[in-house]
């Protein structure tokens, strides 16, 4: 994996809104495979026929089978993004979840579908909102335009991973008061990162088009990958290089250290001070 460093301007972005855009993280090429990959993993729901007045049929979360294809395999440890999230969280991370979202275009008509407001990993539901922690952070890569509102990229609640509570959302409403939702505009091969305090949902697709995107998540080791996630067998991770290899669950347990993605920070210059279980007085 190539070095990229996360510059202070991205930091503070990612830091003060919950979420961070990097325009042009896949090339042409890797988008046009990418899609080609996505296609052939979605297929039934590509051909099925439109139910009117059920958008909800138009939304697919695909989330098994993703790491047996060549381009989003690679996508594991893609140098353009993956440093970053390093940066961000530490070189103690590994992969978490695997996804990819097709929308198909839907009736404006429609009734609205899926305006599910949330937070990632339902960590609240133990901790509470209060002192929720950063364990987390989705790589979405889009893999079609995202040029106009309402069509099918997920929105952002600015600077929602600070709130203490819930989104107030009036009623007869879809969407939260006193933050600012984020319909962003982005291009294929854009990437957004985003983690898992800040509030995010589903929106509909309002274009005359598919749109599509992978989502990756990346978590500290010690959070247990989604159950769907088919790491590879021993044989296969031996194949692999080392920081895929770590990516995918290739250390038996949480106490071996993350020798991979140490090594290669350490390489590169990023530092981190040590944590002592005890200090002399
Ligand atoms: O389908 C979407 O746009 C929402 C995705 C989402 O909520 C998630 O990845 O946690």
């Amino acid at each position: 994996m190539d070095f990229v460093r996360l510059t202070e301007a991205q930091r503070t972005a990612f830091n003060d809104d919950g979420f961070l855009v990097v325009r042009n993280a896949l090339e042409a090429g890797t988008v046009a495979q990418l899609v080609e990959e996505s296609d052939r993993l979605t297929e039934a729901f590509l051909r099925k026929p439109d139910i009117s007045g059920k958008p909800e049929y138009n939304h697919l979360d695909h989330r098994r089978g993703l790491l047996k294809e060549k381009g989003l395999r690679a996508l594991v440890a893609n140098s353009t993004t993956v440093p970053l999230v390093v940066q961000l969280l530490s070189p103690n991370i590994h992969l978490h979840s695997t996804t990819v979202i097709y929308k198909r275009p839907e009736d404006p008509n429609d009734p609205p579908f899926r305006r599910g407001w949330h937070r990632d990993i339902r960590i609240p539901k133990d901790l509470g909102h209060e002192q929720l922690p950063l364990v987390g952070i989705k790589v979405c890569y889009c893999l079609t335009d995202f040029s106009q509102p309402n069509c099918g990229m997920t929105l952002m609640a600015r600077g929602s991973h600070r709130l203490p509570g819930p989104l107030n959302i009036p009623k007869g409403s879809v969407d939260p008061v006193d933050v600012e939702v984020c319909d962003l505009q982005l291009n294929a091969g854009d990437a957004l990162f985003f983690e898992n305090r800040t509030y995010h949902t589903a929106a509909p697709n309002r274009s005359g088009r598919v749109s599509k995107v992978v989502i990756y998540g990346y978590a500290y080791r010690w959070m247990k990958p989604e159950v769907y996630l088919e790491n590879p067998d021993e044989q296969q991770l031996l194949t692999t290089d080392p920081i895929t290899r770590q990516l995918l669950g290739g250390y038996h347990d949480v106490d071996t250290p993350p020798w991979a993605i140490e090594r290669w920070a350490r390489r590169h210059g990023l530092t981190r001070d040590a944590v002592p279980w005890t200090i002399e007085v």
